[in-house]
């Protein structure tokens, strides 16, 4: 088959040939992913709780209502909470909800276009990553250090505790009555592209996973590199603790791993998956990341539902191909989480 390892073989060598068998396959899938590349994420708390700290109704010409709320759980060691903001239109009813991983702490940031989002009819919990804890490898700080480690290769990385707060976010908004929960998405850039995959890979609660220019260990498919796109040996050079150690061994050769990133991707069927790219964004290898979504598409097959219908033919700048539940685009320009990009996932989360 064309794509390594094979999506549809189990690990001892049996065909995936039914929907029965693809939730056994998946449950693999997810247990591998976890020992091997993100780390194993702990059990959700029994109770997650949202306290409302300030509201701001005067927000976007009125449009949009912004409360600063705390995220709340019991860990093994005691009380955490990280701080979220709501963005909600001001508008009566059920709005379908972004919880947007944010690269940054400010409410108007470049990544961020909320009046546009206000006005397409949607809601924002904003989380700024670095609240979790921090981009580093220190695992006393924020989350990382309210759970005990193993010490075993298969502790979480960053990755892993971003991702686990996006669903505690979602534990959350989803009592809230303005959130429809049937329209529910995780959104993330880059790093927190990866992040979203992630977190929409373990918790089918996301009907919508959107990963913007992700890249290596996101969704490009890695086993393909085209032109000087990162590898597996400088992303674990450089961001070692973004993943569990056993990832580290596979620096050295990559094709090593019983998995690829088709694998991660696969995880979201039979849901909507978006994958974006930029034209220019040679790091993260947007032919790589359209290749994820060709290798994925049988696991939504399987399930009866039209994956991803565009092929390997490389997409023309400015091309979205869609027509399944699995999107791709390729936005022309850099490395950067645009306004383009937002009204794709507008658009997908309206049809
Ligand atoms: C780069 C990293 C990429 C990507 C990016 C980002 O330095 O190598 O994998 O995640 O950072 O998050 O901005």
């Amino acid at each position: 088959m064309r794509f390594q390892p094979e999506l549809m073989t189990f690990a001892d060598g049996a065909p995936v040939v039914s929907a029965e068998d693809w939730k056994r396959r998946r449950a693999e899938m997810l247990d591998l992913l976890s020992r091997e590349e993100y780390g194993i994420t702990p059990p959700a708390p029994a109770a997650v709780r949202g306290t409302v700290n300030a509201v701001d109704e005067k927000c976007c010409a009125g449009h949009a209502v912004i409360e600063d709320l705390t995220v709340s759980f019991d860990t093994p060691k005691g009380g955490y909470s990280f701080p979220c903001r709501f963005f909600r239109p001001a508008s009566e009813g059920k709005h379908p909800l972004f919880v947007f991983l944010n690269f940054f702490p400010e409410v108007y940031n470049k990544y961020f276009p909320l009046e546009e989002i206000i006005d397409g009819g949607f809601a924002v919990a904003a989380i700024y990553y670095k609240d979790v804890t921090h981009d580093d490898g220190d695992f006393t700080d924020g989350i990382a250090g309210m759970y005990p480690r193993r010490g075993d290769g298969t502790d979480w990385g960053k990755i892993g505790m971003w991702a686990f707060c996006a669903s505690r976010a979602a534990d959350y908004f989803l009592t809230r009555p303005e959130v429809d929960a049937d329209r529910l998405a995780v959104i993330g850039h880059s790093r927190l592209g990866k992040t979203a995959l992630w977190a929409g890979a373990q918790d089918e609660r996301f009907r919508y996973v959107i990963s913007n220019d992700s890249g290596c260990s996101g969704a490009a498919y890695e086993r393909e590199k085209h032109g000087s796109s990162e590898t597996v040996a400088k992303i674990t050079g450089k961001f070692p603790f973004w993943f569990c150690d056993n990832f580290l061994r596979y620096a050295k050769d990559p094709d090593e791993r019983p998995f690829d990133q088709h694998f991660l991707l696969s995880l979201i069927a039979p849901r909507r998956l978006a994958v974006n790219s930029a034209s220019l964004d040679e790091w993260a290898d947007p032919l790589g990341e359209q290749l994820s979504c060709v290798a994925c598409s049988p696991a939504w097959e399987l399930l009866g539902v039209r994956g991803f219908t565009g092929g390997e033919t490389p997409a023309k700048v400015g091309e979205l191909l869609s027509g399944g539940n699995v999107q791709y685009y390729l936005r022309d320009g850099t490395h950067f989480l645009s306004r383009a990009d937002w009204q794709i996932y507008m658009d997908m989360m309206s049809e």
